[in-house]
């Protein structure tokens, strides 16, 4: 054995120590004035992921923290973000899901020059949408995200739907040793052509099996953000009906989710939970995404009941703010992913050359957009827009593996799925393809710069699932 440990030991060693109720609440960064400024520090340290009966593990991170401290702002003020970076590698800070100008996307080596050491960046924007949305490194992120570099970001609402409590959960998954250290194994050859580095201990805001104190008859809104390399989530509440009211930082007509949760990837989903359960009882939040199901972390409800009846109040959020496409005008492209282990993928173009796939793999790729490999900022636009312009996308997954599929700096409306006709359309930056699906989305290139079209399975992107889209 190499030491590794699995989930199961995980679970069974951590089910004898304690657990740990505190739950880190949000910092609001918040000024009077209309600019918030915020500082980050990316740095190593230290934290306990699997409990006290482990040692800490040490990750890099924002400011000693895991997630980096919460930057939450209200819809209307800018953001002045300066990152120090006291790492020994360079970085830099991308803002998923914000619509903003190129130049502040944060993606080293395309829309800026990557933060090296002792050095220091200063981000600033005013972000157009209200919202649940992230921050995280875009150096290395198969790496810098795997061992903590990511926090939330929050813009709020001028009027938010009333309930008693909010709460952030940043879910993730570590890889883990037995030491309870980040195994170093990034971008395995296995990882990269298969479902991406799964981690062994799911966690919620950096802990393993999280204890949430809750009240019977509260209201919470529940920000979920997915800030694992690779591992989708489907959450179950137990007997809580979720309403979900956001996707993707983006409101949605408040729909009841009588399934699981699905949390692809770099994607967010905003709930709202009506705390149904009886005093002193508690409630197991449960994963089952992949074959084996698991314990994500439990609600403990307080002695005291809040109320006895749940709160009766809208829990629809504005409608979202993004140019309509025009789709009797759009520009209509066909995007094909192609490969990875069992894809069936033969051969593809390399810089420019058709390569048989093994040639490919010896650059380090396996996966394919359009029968193109490269992750290279350098490469020619798979999408190119005048500004204006509707782009309608059909993008069919032929893997064998799901794609959470980021567009920086746009949102895109969903029109279907394997051709149906999504009656009430949402609007995504990091849509989920699973496998030998199919998805119809239209936006308007209305963002001028050039942007990265990519899977946020990390180890997907690094292997070749990556595109740029100019809009000029
Ligand atoms: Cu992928």
């Amino acid at each position: 054995m190499d030491g590794r440990l699995n989930r199961r030991s995980f679970l069974q060693l951590c089910s004898l120590g304690a657990l740990s109720s505190a739950y880190p609440h949000a910092h609001a960064v918040k000024h009077a004035n209309q600019t918030a400024r915020v500082e980050l520090f990316a740095k190593t340290g230290e934290t306990k992921i699997v409990g006290r009966d482990f040692p800490a593990t040490a990750v890099w991170g924002y400011n000693g923290q895991i997630p980096g401290p919460p930057i939450r702002i209200s819809h209307g003020q800018s953001l002045d973000v300066t990152v120090n970076n006291l790492l020994e590698v360079p970085t830099s800070v991308h803002w998923h899901g914000i619509r903003l100008p190129n130049a502040m996307d944060g993606v080293a080596g395309l829309t800026q020059a990557a933060i090296n050491p002792g050095q220091s960046f200063r981000y600033q924007f005013s972000p157009p949408d209200s919202g649940t949305y992230w921050y995280h490194s875009h150096v290395n992120a198969h790496e810098q995200i795997g061992r903590g570099m990511y926090g939330p970001l929050i813009i709020e609402e001028v009027t938010p739907p009333v309930v008693d409590r909010e709460l952030v959960w940043m879910i993730d998954d570590w890889r883990l040793l037995d030491d309870a250290s980040i195994s170093d194994d990034f971008s395995s050859g296995h990882d990269l052509s298969h479902a991406g580095r799964i981690g062994n201990v799911p966690t919620v805001n950096g802990r393993f099996r999280d204890v949430v104190k809750v009240r019977s008859g509260e209201r919470i809104r529940l920000r979920l953000i997915n800030a694992s390399n690779a591992r989708n989530f489907a959450l179950s509440f137990g007997e809580l009906l979720p309403t979900v009211i956001a996707i993707d930082g983006q409101a949605v007509t408040p729909y009841k989710a009588k399934a699981p949760v699905i949390v692809g990837a770099a994607g967010r989903v905003d709930l709202i939970l009506d705390m149904i359960g009886d005093p002193d009882s508690s409630l197991i939040v449960t994963d089952s995404f992949y074959r084996n199901e698991f314990d994500l972390c439990r609600f403990a409800y307080d002695k005291k009941p809040l109320r006895n009846s749940a709160i009766n109040e809208s829990m629809s959020l504005q409608p979202p703010l993004l140019p309509e496409p025009d789709l009797s005008n759009a520009q209509n492209l066909e995007i094909v992913i192609a490969g990875g282990a069992m894809g069936g993928l033969q051969r593809a173009i390399y810089n420019g050359e058709w390569l048989g796939l093994r040639e490919i793999a010896q650059h380090g790729y396996v996966w394919a957009m359009n029968d193109i490999v490269g992750n290279k900022l350098d490469m020619s636009p798979l999408i190119s827009a005048k500004r204006g312009q509707t782009i309608r996308l059909t993008m069919r997954n032929e893997t064998a593996f799901p794609h959470p599929m980021h567009l920086h700096g746009h949102h895109m409306k969903l029109l279907s799925i394997d051709n149906n006709v999504q009656s009430d359309p949402r609007w995504l930056d990091s849509p989920l393809l699973m496998p030998k699906q199919s998805m119809q989305l239209a936006f308007v290139a209305d963002n001028p710069g050039d942007w990265l079209f990519h899977c946020h399975v990390l180890e997907h992107h690094r292997a070749g699932l990556g595109a740029l889209v100019r809009v000029a």
